[in-house]
């Protein structure tokens, strides 16, 4: 599945509601055991939530919007194939939420792309969700760090803390994919999704417990006079990076 969205594949409600359709859709075809995400947008994997969708609109699209990005991670976090993300560029906040649901990350070999939940760095908080999944991957210490600090790291680094799993020269992430991939089905589909399943439940229930209050507390902070500050700073600071 390969995400397009120009210029930067944000993470829309339009691309997030497709690609959950599109997940669902693979999800119950029998004939689909894996699937490689990727980007059509070298050197961008996603740059994560579109910013605008947050940013000037109603309560009840902040909350539809909200639910779209949960909905994202709770059918890619816990889904029943095996998913390898060919992470060819950057892959900020969301971006990097979207990796770290995935089974295994092969990264583009380049200190040029960064990869990490840099939200604080917007004013932003990312949800226990967010944090739980990151912690899943790298373990509390580092996830501590990292979330506080809104910390990007470059792929050698991403490397190193284990947030990717493996670095491989450009043109060779798609390739390298889909040999990971030929490895993991060749164990036992029944055996590999009962063991992911098992492993990751506990941390989709406590999500799925209080989804509506997240939801609330998603809108009430993103509708937050200085939280709408932050966002529109933020979103200048990009305009001018560029000039
Ligand atoms: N959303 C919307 N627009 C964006 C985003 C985004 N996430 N990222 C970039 N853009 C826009 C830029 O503003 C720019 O617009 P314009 O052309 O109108 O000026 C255009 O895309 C191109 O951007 P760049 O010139 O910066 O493109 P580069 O190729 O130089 O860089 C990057 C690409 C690396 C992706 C860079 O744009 C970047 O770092 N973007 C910011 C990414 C970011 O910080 N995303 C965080 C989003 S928040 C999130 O995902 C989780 C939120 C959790 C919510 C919790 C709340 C409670």
């Amino acid at each position: 599945m390969k995400m397009k969205n120009p210029p930067v594949n944000s993470l829309s409600l339009e691309l997030l509601t497709e690609f959950s359709i599109g997940l669902e859709k693979l999800e119950i075809d029998r004939g689909c055991r894996g699937l490689i995400l990727t980007s059509v947008r070298d050197p961008i994997f996603s740059a994560g939530l579109d910013i605008t969708e947050m940013c000037g609109k109603s309560a009840e699209h902040y909350a539809a919007f909200w639910r779209a990005v949960q909905e994202m991670w709770l059918k890619l976090f816990g889904s029943n194939m095996v998913i390898i993300a060919a992470v060819n560029g950057s892959s900020p906040a969301g971006g990097c939420l979207m990796a770290l649901c995935c089974d295994y990350r092969i990264m583009a070999d380049s200190p040029k792309y960064s990869i990490g939940l840099n939200e604080t760095q917007l004013g932003i908080v990312a949800p226990f969700w967010f944090k739980d999944t990151m912690t899943h991957i790298v373990g509390s210490r580092v996830t501590e760090q990292s979330l506080q600090l809104g910390q990007m790291y470059p792929a050698p680094a991403a490397l190193k803390i284990g947030l990717v799993d493996q670095l491989v020269p450009e043109d060779k992430v798609q390739s390298t994919a889909a040999t990971v991939m030929a490895q993991w089905l060749s164990v036992p589909d029944h055996a590999r999704q009962i063991t992911k399943s098992m492993i990751r439940k506990p941390i989709i229930d406590r999500l799925v417990k209080q989804r509506e209050a997240d939801i609330n507390n998603f809108v009430s902070f993103i509708s937050k006079e200085s939280i709408q500050k932050s966002l529109l700073v933020y979103m200048e600071r990009l305009r001018q990076k560029k000039q």
